[in-house]
């Protein structure tokens, strides 16, 4: 048998569909003895890996991991495997062991890490184990030699999605992963897409996929979608694709098939794309029930963009705040705070633009971040290579700091001063009282009216430290919030 598990990455009530491991059953469907370990679902996941160890002669320990606390979950749980069943191999594959090799192999609990698109490196390295096919004609795999030294096969190139059998959601309780949040009552999570042709130099997803992408046909997201929907009742979707919309002729054909279906959705997108299609396809998305859209906008400041290798210009963010509205689509901002080069000044340039999209668009949902580098083919936004090292095992990424580093929370970079940290922190807490997101459908209307009048003037006066009445406001409404198995 073949045990594929999802260590714990988020809290019970925020679980999805574990798509990468689904992603590996799709290809396994039908023809290996497997079964699945999801720890988001799972309370005990631990327990049940070593009863299943314990009980059936399993071959493969299959792992996926992701930057952050699933590398975490990760750690303890292979751990304790290599522990108690020496002898079964164990594989990571996902973000953590593609875009961090060698620490993955530096594990003692790691033999094998797949990088990048996962499913036919997986099957090949099953040939392998199974003495029919040699570990160095694997592309995409990485594993230690007899000596202990590291192999890193030559990149797999990416398979069209297309190619790969349906997601076999009936080896999952799928009902158990549909939860109510604001874009429906049973919210499904799909991904129609993988990589990105983009070449950002501060995103993982460059280091992952190489600038390249493949999109699944818009036949196949309508067919499982329209199996999610009459089998399991789903009335919402996220998509998780880095860029749901590349093409015009795509995004078109894509609303035209979801509309039918009545769902309401969300998706990440790029405002230079989006900004070229015609009110047509906008109107025809809308009426496919696209209730908001992701952009990464990143920086009010062009000369940052450019230097982000972003491929995008402040002007088109501005002209997008402004046009979405009258497709009543809800933007969601993102922007990186603190230019390494000049992180005092980019954090006031940065305050400055998030204030001008919400002049333009009240409804717009911003997104703070700080800027958290991931290691890059070529070189890293802010040239910061030499100002520190990323951690060089499982362990340590597994640590408190690096755990604050990698959810990119609490980065600990060197050229964000702590003063600076705190009134970006501040200015968020301003911005997010003054206008709670409606993605929190747990927040009561009091609560929402509660922290909009404390922040009012805090906003308006442009005041944003130390804001210690919005803290005490969003702890007592914290505590009152209503359970989410509630909803
Ligand atoms: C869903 C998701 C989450 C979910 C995870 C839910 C879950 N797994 O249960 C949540 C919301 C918890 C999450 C959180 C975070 N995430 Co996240 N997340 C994603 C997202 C949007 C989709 C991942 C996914 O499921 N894709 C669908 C599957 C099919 O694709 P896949 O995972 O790539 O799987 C393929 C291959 O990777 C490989 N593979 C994967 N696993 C395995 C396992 C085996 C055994 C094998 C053989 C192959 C294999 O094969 C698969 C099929 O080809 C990606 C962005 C993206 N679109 O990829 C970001 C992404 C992975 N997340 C990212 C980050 C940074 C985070 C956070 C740290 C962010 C934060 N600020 O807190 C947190 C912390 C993570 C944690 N809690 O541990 C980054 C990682 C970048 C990096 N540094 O490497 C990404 C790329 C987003 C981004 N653009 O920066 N995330
Ligand atoms: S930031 Fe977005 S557009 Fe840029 S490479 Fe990453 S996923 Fe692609």
């Amino acid at each position: 048998m073949i045990v594929l598990y999802n260590p714990k990455a988020t809290r019970h009530r925020n679980r999805r569909f574990p798509l990468s491991i689904l992603s590996i059953s799709a290809v396994l469907e039908g023809r290996e003895d497997y079964a699945i370990v999801d720890g988001n679902l799972d309370p005990h996941p631990d327990e049940t890996l070593l009863s299943l160890l314990r009980e059936k002669p399993v071959e493969l320990l299959a792992v996926t991991v992701m930057p952050g606390p699933q590398t975490r979950s990760a750690v303890k749980s292979c751990r304790d495997v290599r522990w108690n069943y020496p002898r079964i191999p164990i594989v990571w594959g996902g973000y953590f062991p593609t875009n961090y090799t060698e620490a993955a192999l530096n594990a003692p609990y790691v033999d094998f890490a797949i990088r990048g698109q996962g499913e036919d490196t997986f099957l090949e390295l099953l040939e392998a184990l199974r003495a029919r096919r040699d570990l160095k004609n694997i592309h995409g795999l990485s594993f230690k030699d007899e000596d202990g030294a590291h192999r890193h096969n030559p990149e797999r190139a990416l398979r069209a999605l297309d190619e790969f059998p349906p997601l076999p959601y009936h080896r999952i309780p799928a009902r158990d992963y549909l939860l109510p949040t604001f874009l429906g009552r049973r919210t499904a999570v799909h991904q129609a897409s993988i990589g990105c042709p983009y070449r950002c130099n501060f995103c993982g997803v460059v280091t992952f996929s190489g600038s390249r992408e493949k999109m699944e046909s818009p036949e196949r997201t309508e067919g499982s979608l329209r199996h999610l929907a009459g089998n399991y009742g789903v009335d919402a979707v996220q998509f998780y694709d880095n860029n749901f919309f590349l093409r015009e002729d795509h995004a078109r054909e894509l609303a035209d098939r979801l509309a039918p279906l009545n769902l309401r959705w969300w998706c990440e997108a790029r405002a230079d794309i989006m900004m070229r299609y015609s009110d047509a396809t906008w109107e025809a998305i809308r009426r496919s029930g696209c209730a908001m859209i992701f952009f990464g906008v990143e920086s009010g400041s062009n000369r940052t963009l450019k230097e982000m290798h972003k491929d995008l210009r402040v002007e088109d963010t501005l002209a997008l705040a402004a046009r979405i509205r009258q497709f009543k689509i809800i933007p969601e901002f993102s922007v990186i705070f603190g230019n390494p080069r000049d992180p005092e000044g980019d954090t006031r340039e940065c305050f400055r633009f998030v204030r001008k999209l919400k002049d333009l668009n009240r409804d717009a949902e911003i997104v703070v971040e700080h800027y958290t580098p991931v290691p890059q083919r070529e070189e890293m936004y802010g040239g910061v290579e030499k100002q520190f090292r990323f951690p060089t095992t499982p362990d340590e990424w597994a640590s408190d700091r690096w755990q604050r580093f990698a959810t990119q929370k609490d980065p600990f970079t060197p050229w964000l001063r702590p003063r600076t940290k705190r009134l970006i922190d501040d200015f968020e807490l301003v911005v997010s009282s003054r206008w709670p997101t409606v993605q929190d459908i747990r927040l009561p209307a009091w609560g929402r009216r509660l922290l909009q009048t404390l922040s009012a003037w805090r906003y308006r006066l442009g005041i944003y430290s130390a804001p210690w009445e919005l803290k005490w406001a969003q702890r007592m409404i914290e505590l009152r919030k209503p359970k989410a198995e509630s909803l």
